[in-house]
């Protein structure tokens, strides 16, 4: 288990995550797609990486928005996982960017 980042390491981490911010000593992302089909494609997406990882996202969807919230829960705060997980959604993101 990854052990908890302090505030440096994660606003160090944060400056090369586009769209990322800290709330709540929480990552979160909010990003609005062009539909209902392209936000729950990308949540699809999200959630076999998440599994993959054993590691799972907060998340929360009105219609084209999605908004996430990574942490580790066995940790208690953010860790290098929650780090790992934000890097690949971006990369889902700049892969297909059904943004609206
Ligand atoms: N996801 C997140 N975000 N934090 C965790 O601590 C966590 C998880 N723990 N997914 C995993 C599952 C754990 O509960 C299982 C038992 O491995």
């Amino acid at each position: 288990m990854p052990s908890k980042l302090n505030d440096d390491a994660i606003t160090r981490h944060l400056a090369d995550l586009p769209g990322w911010s800290l709330e709540q000593g929480k990552l979160r992302l909010e990003h609005r797609f062009a539909d209902f089909s392209a936000a729950f494609a990308f949540m699809t997406r999200v959630a076999l990486i998440a599994e993959s990882m054993n590691h799972h996202p907060e998340w929360f969807n009105v219609w084209a928005t999605v908004r996430i919230d990574l942490s580790t829960h066995d940790a208690g705060g953010i860790t290098e996982l929650d780090i790992e997980l934000a890097q690949k959604i971006n990369q889902l993101l700049n892969d297909s960017p059904a943004s609206a």
